[in-house]
C-alpha cells in the first residue's frame, strides 16, 4: 500500500518536472550529474551546451539529456535558453542545476516537495544551510551571498542564505519574473523578483562537494570580481526600478 502510494506520488511529481542544466565545458561531470537525477520524478533533462570547446553536448546526449546550443556566451543566456525551449512542454515544475556535479542531482526530491505537496512557489537550495564537503564552497561565495542576502533582507524582507544554483520553481511563477540577466547576475535577479512579488518561498539545505574539473567563476579571481560585480549590479538596478 505505501509502495502503491509513493508511485503515485513520483509519477505525479515526474509528470510535471524538468531539469535545465547550463553548461561550459563540463565533459568529465555533466554525464555524472545527469545520471544521478531521479529519472522516476522528471519528464526531462535539458543541457543547454553554452559553446563548449569540449565534448559535453555529446556526453550528455549520450546520458540521455536533450541538448540545446546557447551560442551567446553567458549563464543567464543558457538558463533563457533553456526556459524558451519549454514553450513546447509546459511543464508545471521547472528546477535548475549546475553541470559540475558539486551539487546532489539525487536531492531533487527534497526540492520539487514543497511546489508540488505545500503549494510554495520557488524552493533555494542552500549550500550554506546545508552540508558541505570541506573547501567545497569557496570563502568568497559565502561572505558574497551573505552580503547579497542581507541586502535583499533590507530591500525587501525576505532572508536568503544562498545564492545557491540548484533550485526549483513553478513553470508560471518562472515566467512571470521575466527573466533578463544572461551573465551570474541570473541567479540573485530570480530571488530578488521572487521576494518583490512576495511569492511563496522556502528555502531547505543542500549538500555540496568541490566541483568535478576547474571552476569558471568563484575559484578564479576574476571570475570571482565580475561575478561580485553584475550580483551589485543586479541588486540596485532592481532597487532603483519602479516596481
Ligand atoms: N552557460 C554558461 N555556463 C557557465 C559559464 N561559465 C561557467 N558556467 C557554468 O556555471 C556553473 C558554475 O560554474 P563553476 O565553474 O562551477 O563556478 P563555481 O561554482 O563558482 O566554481 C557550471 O555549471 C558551469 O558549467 C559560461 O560562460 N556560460
Ligand atoms: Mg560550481
Amino acid at each position: 500500500m505505501a509502495n502503491f502510494l509513493l508511485d503515485h506520488i513520483n509519477a505525479f511529481l515526474r509528470m510535471n518536472t524538468v531539469v535545465i542544466i547550463p553548461a561550459f565545458n563540463e565533459q568529465e561531470s555533466i554525464a555524472k550529474v545527469v545520471g544521478d537525477i531521479p529519472k522516476n520524478l522528471v519528464l526531462e533533462i535539458i543541457v543547454v551546451d553554452n559553446n563548449s570547446n569540449d565534448r559535453t553536448s555529446d556526453v550528455a546526449k549520450k546520458a540521455g539529456a536533450t541538448v540545446l546550443f546557447e551560442n551567446r556566451k553567458g549563464y543567464g543566456a543558457a538558463c533563457l535558453k533553456g526556459i524558451e525551449y519549454l514553450k513546447n512542454t509546459l511543464p508545471d515544475t521547472v528546477v535548475f542545476l549546475d553541470g559540475d556535479y558539486s551539487d546532489y542531482p539525487e536531492e531533487l526530491k527534497s526540492l520539487i516537495e514543497p511546489i508540488a505537496e505545500r503549494d510554495y512557489d520557488f524552493v533555494l537550495g542552500s549550500r550554506v544551510i546545508g552540508k558541505r564537503e570541506k573547501g567545497a564552497l569557496p570563502v568568497q561565495s559565502m561572505i558574497g551571498s551573505f552580503i547579497a542576502g542581507s541586502l535583499i533582507k533590507l530591500f525587501w524582507n525576505f532572508r536568503y542564505t544562498d545564492l545557491g544554483p540548484f533550485r526549483a520553481i513553478k513553470y508560471s511563477k518562472l515566467l512571470e519574473l521575466e527573466m533578463q540577466d544572461k551573465w551570474f547576475g541570473w541567479t540573485v535577479e530570480m530571488q530578488i523578483k521572487a521576494a518583490k512579488k512576495n511569492f511563496r518561498i522556502i528555502e531547505i539545505p543542500v549538500s555540496y562537494r568541490k566541483r568535478i574539473g576547474k571552476s569558471k567563476v568563484t575559484g578564479t579571481v576574476k571570475g570571482t570580481v565580475m561575478a561580485s560585480v553584475i550580483i551589485m549590479k543586479t541588486i540596485f538596478a532592481e532597487l532603483f526600478k519602479s516596481k
